[in-house]
């Protein structure tokens, strides 16, 4: 039983009633179904003085919140009036015993066609704070999607933190000038493309502007004194951001609805598919404030992309701002320094002794995986072509130097896998242990194309997956490369969180680093930051059964093939294998 604070008079009346309502109704009739339509269509938004045509839920950028309650089921009606084959993808929901849900197109179900409908459900339990969901085909997820936030059963005075005055989501994300599709596919065939603006909540910001008009900008009221729970998430395609408000300070309470040690921080590094809880208490001399998020990069000799800062205001209420006057400005972190994201992410430890929290960390590794990140390259034609930047090749993204390819199959893996056929090993090809080639991984002298590399980048393509027992607790360590580019890479586990055990610069040194793990309050994430030209370990049960993308959240390398399935078979019993599909599934385009 937790205990009040003084309540006033109204508080007090609803305390009585919630008591009285706890004492006669079991706690498991409190939950409730939350029901949503998604109306799926293409709209003309007009930004940089051009219409482009998107691809919007309810005509809404970004698309509608969910909100929920943890024990909840959600129910949610997909009516697809795109002209694109799509799926949604409820990232971070761990679908218990629920992979048909899980919204990965010809792994988990066929994707809804133009004109078609089908309706999610799925239950969150045993999950509370922030999540997302967008579109898993194409570029599609860059304008379809949206918040997930999952309340606790018993209410705001339960978080393990003072109760925020308000909760606001801040979604951040990217502005296209083109049809994403086009650009999904000019990725996947070495052409290279870049978004137009950076978003805060789908607004550009005074930042951007053309023929003399200035794009709105996000604006967040807040009122002296008071704190605010600001639920980040970043649904970019293309970077980590930084992310500052000029005068204030972030303390991070939570990472992919998952809570972590408070962690108080000026700045905030989010990669795409994280989500961070932070709250910010209007406590600076009222005025304006701008909130600023950075797109970082690697450095050279990395291909640089262009700059495209957003901001939005943290506006003090009752604040007479004279004309002309200009917002507080923060200082940002460079754009090229990747080691506040380092620290950061290394600053983030989880809350012990909160009961969602699945302590302990097994000790007991069955299986360890050491998996390589990098680029390579694909003959266009044949098996042997000419290498380094040259036109008879493409660049793809691999791990353990194998680069994913979706199977030619009709059917959803995962039905083949439900029916046990036996088919479907042949379509696959096992992730190895470890990486096929042991080499100085983080040598920079790999980036550009040059002699180093150019025995390391021939690569080949396969449906790359690994199977794991019910129950199998699997440590994996993911190390970043210097193969032909040195970028970060956020990977994203789906239907399972993980322990992050350790993280560094270099190349993982089992003898050395083994001994930094930390076993005793790891950060519990669905998607792992692994720093640029360095690693992480990370530990999981393999306890969901199904089929379940592994894959690193950069839009641009998971179209380049940064892929492999987890195939987590049944258990012994019922209540740990996966049941029958839904019975309304949709069927495949018959091809
Ligand atoms: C509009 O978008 C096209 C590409 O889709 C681009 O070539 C053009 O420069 C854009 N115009 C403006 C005013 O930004
Ligand atoms: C899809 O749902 C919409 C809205 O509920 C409905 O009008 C339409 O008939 C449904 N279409 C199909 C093919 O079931
Ligand atoms: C328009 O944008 C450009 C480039 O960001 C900037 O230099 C200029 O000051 C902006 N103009 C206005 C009126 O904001
Ligand atoms: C935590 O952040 C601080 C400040 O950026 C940094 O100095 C420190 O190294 C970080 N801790 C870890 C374990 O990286
Ligand atoms: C490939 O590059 C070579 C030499 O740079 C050039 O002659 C050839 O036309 C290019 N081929 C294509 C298909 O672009
Ligand atoms: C790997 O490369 C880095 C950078 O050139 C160098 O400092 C390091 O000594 C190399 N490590 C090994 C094991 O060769
Ligand atoms: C990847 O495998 C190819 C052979 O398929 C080999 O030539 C290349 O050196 C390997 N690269 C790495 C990074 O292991
Ligand atoms: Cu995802």
């Amino acid at each position: 039983m937790k205990c009040w604070s003084l309540p006033d008079a109204s508080t007090a009346i609803t305390i009585a009633a919630v008591i009285f309502l706890h004492a006669i109704i079991p706690p498991a009739a409190m939950a409730a179904v939350v029901e949503h339509t998604f109306i799926v269509s293409q709209v003309k938004m007009t930004h940089l003085c051009n219409e482009t045509l998107v691809t919007l839920v309810n005509g809404q950028f970004p698309g509608p919140a969910i909100e929920v309650t943890d024990g909840d089921s959600v129910t949610v009606h997909v009516v697809n009036k795109s002209p694109y084959d799509l799926t949604i993808h409820w990232h971070g929901v761990k679908q218990q015993l629920n992979c048909w849900a899980d919204g990965v197109p010809m792994i988990t179900q066929c994707p809804i066609l133009p004109n078609h409908n089908f309706t999610y459900k799925f239950n969150v339990a045993g999950q509370e704070g922030t999540l997302w969901w967008h579109a898993h085909v194409a570029f599609l997820q860059a304008t379809v999607h949206g918040a997930l936030v999952i309340r606790p059963r018993h209410g705001a005075s339960s978080y393990p933190f003072p109760k925020p005055h308000k909760e606001i989501p801040i979604i951040l994300g990217e502005w296209w000038q083109m049809d994403l599709e086009r650009a999904d596919w000019g990725i996947a065939h070495g052409v290279d493309l870049y978004f137009g603006a950076s978003t805060i909540n789908g607004k550009l910001g005074d930042l951007y502007n053309c023929s003399g008009s200035i794009e709105d900008g996000y604006v967040l009221d807040v009122e002296p004194g008071k704190t605010y729970l600001l639920r980040v998430i970043n649904a970019a395609l293309f970077a980590e951001y930084y992310l500052k408000i000029a005068g204030h300070k972030f303390t991070v309470v939570a990472s992919d609805a998952n809570y972590v040690t408070p962690y108080t921080t000026d700045v905030i590094a989010i990669a795409p598919g994280e989500t961070m809880d932070a709250l910010v208490v209007a406590d600076a001399a009222p005025g304006r404030y701008y909130m600023v998020a950075l797109p970082n990069q690697s450095p050279e000799p990395d291909p640089q992309s262009p700059v495209l800062i957003t901001r939005g205001i943290v506006q003090y209420r009752r604040v007479q701002a004279p004309a002309g006057d200009t917002p507080v400005s923060p200082e940002m972190p460079d754009q090229d320094d990747l080691m506040p994201s380092l620290h950061f992410h290394a600053n983030l430890t989880g809350l012990l002794h909160h009961p969602h929290q699945p302590t302990p960390v097994p000790t007991q590794v069955d299986e360890r995986l050491f998996i390589t990140l990098g680029l390579g390259t694909v003959c266009r034609r044949g098996h042997s072509c000419k290498r380094s930047q040259s036109n008879e090749t493409f660049t793809v993204a691999t791990m353990n130097n194998i680069s994913f390819q979706q199977p030619a199959v009709a059917t959803p893996l995962l039905k083949l896998h439900y029916h046990n056929t036996n088919r479907m090993d042949m379509l696959l090809q096992e992730l190895p242990d470890k990486a096929p080639r042991v080499f100085n991984y983080t040598d920079p002298a790999l980036i550009p194309p040059g002699p180093k590399e150019a025995k390391l980048e021939p690569t080949s393509k396969a449906a790359l997956a690994r199977r794991f027992r019910h129950g199998t607790v699997v440590e994996v360590v993911f190390q970043g490369t210097a193969l032909l580019q040195s970028e970060s890479n956020p990977m994203h586990l789906h239907g399972h969180d993980v322990f992050v055990l350790a993280q560094g610069e270099g190349n993982y040194d089992a003898a050395r680093d083994v001994a930094r793990y930390n076993l005793v309050n790891p950060a519990i994430k669905n998607t792992v930051h692994v720093p640029r030209l360095g690693w992480v370990a990370i530990r999981f049960v393999a306890d969901n059964p199904g089929i379940w993308y592994m894959h690193c959240h950069f839009g641009f390398h998971l179209t380049m093939g940064m892929v492999a399935l987890f195939i987590v078979e049944d258990g012994l019993t019922t209540d740990t294998s996966l049941p029958a599909p839904p019975a309304d599934f949709p069927s495949c385009r018959h091809i």
